[in-house]
């Protein structure tokens, strides 16, 4: 075969296997790298706001005195002002190559960012085309400490316009502004996702945790569990123990699924990230 119609066909193929596309997910790319304070969306991102003016740019080595004081992920960060609970700075991006129906795994990082005063309370929202799906916990302005958000949602088109904005829940005695950094999107491909669950409701918690995760039945049972990595590898398994406590303190930070069985059958499943 001659190379040009190899050439050919490696491009095709590598087309059909293009997956979404979330563009400058870090802001590490934002329009204006001298300047402190950027009001306009990063590089790829568009302007989501309807309060205040724009996202602000968060750029650590540039603006040592910015807060948090540093990035979860690089250098940069995005920075936006809550306003009511409708109103407030945020940011949006249309990701293509999603396959409708399918699940997908949405993280970010989030932390308060206090940079003018004041602990008020606020949250962001997360919206998909538009729609408003899923929001934060509330938390403080001043809490800076990064925190991970997970969404698991299915792609409602092939082209999702993914948004963020931050809102405060009690305006006008509450502010603040919160930072962003490290959005993470793929596809959520967990083992025994769409598996026919006999469910038990269960809780976790805390979490995210550190070095143990807690579960709580409505009655007791005799069960074994399962940690998976996002990726569906296990991680750790073992018979849960009367005190229906798990030590997490060997995993990495990350996003785990833990699954349980009654006799070998899986009768209940939760997500839950580890921290540092
Ligand atoms: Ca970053």
């Amino acid at each position: 075969m001659k190379n040009w119609l190899i050439g050919f066909i490696m491009v095709c193929l590598v087309k059909v296997s293009v997956a979404q596309t979330l563009l400058n997910p870090s802001f590490e790319n934002w329009a204006n790298p001298t300047v402190c304070e950027t009001n306009t969306a990063p590089d790829q991102w568009l302007d989501f706001s309807n309060g205040g003016l724009a996202p602000d740019e968060g750029n650590y080595p540039l603006c040592p005195s910015t807060i948090p004081g540093s990035a979860s992920h690089g250098n940069v960060y995005a920075r936006f002002m809550a306003g009511t609970p409708l109103q407030g700075e945020g940011m949006h991006q249309p990701v293509s190559g999603f396959s409708p129906g399918k699940q997908y795994l949405l993280t970010f990082d989030f932390a308060g960012s206090n940079l003018w005063g004041g602990n008020d309370n606020l949250r962001f929202h997360i919206f998909l085309n538009g729609v408003r799906v899923d929001s934060t916990i509330i938390f403080s302005s001043a809490d800076t400490l990064w925190q991970k958000h997970v969404l698991i949602f299915n792609a409602p088109t092939s082209t999702v316009d993914i948004a963020f904005r931050a809102h405060t829940p009690a305006w006008p005695t509450s502010g603040g502004s919160a930072a962003m950094d490290n959005v993470g999107l793929q596809p959520y491909t967990l083992m025994g996702a769409g598996v026919d669950v006999k469910s038990i409701d269960f809780a976790v918690y805390p979490n995210p945790c550190t070095s143990f995760l807690q579960l709580k039945f409505p009655t007791a049972e005799s069960l074994t569990f399962r940690i998976t990595d996002i990726n569906g590898r296990p991680v750790l398994e073992g018979d849960l123990p009367e005190s229906a406590t798990i030590n997490t303190a060997g995993l990495v930070p990350g996003c785990y699924l833990l699954q349980v069985f009654d006799a070998g059958q899986l009768t209940g499943q939760n997500v839950f990230l580890k921290s540092e």
